[in-house]
């Protein structure tokens, strides 16, 4: 079979660096490899408190900044979550396949949960793995490129494709998991131990941010002591999060990176960096805004929602039947 590719974004604030270079910067490439199904994953942003007016934007946003990742709206499916019913169908099909000592041992459940107090956590921010398991089974979807911390939700899902698999026939398709070699985990720049995260600004590049706004975090970001530009995560985190960026970004191996810097200060280095980033993401936010202006998104997907629901009820016919639901076309 050729190959399917998913990957899905929480609407959940603003992108940020680490959501470019994870997964934005390589989405074009991956269309060569296959049909691409990429998509707003806003049901899944409602497992945390958010305003419905920043859901909205947040949403418009991010299929703007879909589109300026340069992929052809014609040959991919760009969607909203909410608009393909099925996903939250086959949620509730999936939800008696997995078990909550699974669920409970999900690294970024306890994350995010370990902040909030326990009256607070919302049921689906628990079960979120079921429903984003039902999103990569619905487009029988081989390749799932994530950043590092989604790893764990899509071994999660294989394990419920096997699960399914063995009680009811090969009925599904076993994904698999795609990090970037380099840049899989990108780091706050105020706490390098820590993931640059949408819903933890601080140390983050966000992805509208003004050149000169992405210059001075970058000039001002935490660096370790010594003076060499060595990638060493345990003794240098902060200069080795800036050789990974930077790497990335010119999409060499970190290696090349930490050669060219040989003999550099520290200063020169964050400037070499800060230039690269700035390079490449000064065309991206010019793409961004024309989309955003043209409101083009608009018709992507409404065309979006049309083929992924062609796709999706298939898929969810096929369960419904296999686990003995009466489906009467
Ligand atoms: N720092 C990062 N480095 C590399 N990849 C990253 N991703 C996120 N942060 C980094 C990848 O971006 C994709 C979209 O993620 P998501 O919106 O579904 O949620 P997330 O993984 O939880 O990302 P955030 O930014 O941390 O969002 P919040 O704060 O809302 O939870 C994923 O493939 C992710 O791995």
């Amino acid at each position: 079979m050729a190959n399917r590719i998913l990957t899905g974004i929480k609407p959940t604030g603003k992108l940020t660096l680490g959501n470019y270079i994870g997964v934005l910067k390589n989405l074009k490439r991956e269309t060569e490899r296959g049909e691409c199904f990429y998509f707003i994953a806003d049901l899944h942003a409602l497992t945390l408190p958010i305003e419905p007016e920043e859901l909205r934007q947040n949403s418009i946003d991010l299929a703007c900044f879909y589109l300026a990742s340069g992929i052809d709206p014609k040959k991919t499916t760009l969607f909203l979550q909410s608009s393909v019913s099925a996903h939250a169908e086959l949620n509730a099909i999936m939800q008696n396949y997995l078990y909550m000592g699974e669920l409970s041992r999900m690294t970024q459940f306890k994350d995010k949960s370990s902040k909030m107090k326990e009256s607070a956590i919302g049921l689906g921010l628990f079960s979120y793995p079921v429903l984003m398991a039902s999103d990569i089974i619905l487009y029988d979807a081989n390749i799932i490129p994530v950043g590092e911390d989604q790893v764990q939700h899509v071994e999660l899902t294989r394990d419920l494709v096997n699960r399914i698999n063995n009680r009811y026939g090969e009925i599904l398709t076993m994904p698999k998991a795609e990090m970037r070699k380099v840049g899989a985990r990108i780091m706050s720049l105020s706490d390098p131990t820590k993931k640059m995260s949408k819903s933890d600004p601080k140390g983050d590049i966000f992805l509208k941010d003004e050149p000169a706004v992405i210059r001075k975090k970058i000039m001002s970001a935490v660096t370790d002591s010594g003076s060499e530009v060595k990638y060493d995560v345990e003794n240098k985190p902060g200069i080795s999060n800036l050789l990974t960026i930077y790497a990335a970004i010119k999409e060499i191996s970190i290696e090349e990176a930490e050669k060219e810097f040989v003999g550099f200060r520290y200063g020169d280095f964050k400037k070499a960096v800060a230039d690269a980033v700035i390079n490449e993401l000064e065309p991206f936010q010019a793409r961004y805004k024309q989309i955003l202006e043209s409101k083009e998104y608009e018709n992507v997907l409404k065309q979006g929602a049309i083929r992924a629901n062609e796709v999706a009820s298939k898929t969810l016919k096929r369960v419904q039947k296999a686990v003995g639901l009466l489906t009467i076309e």
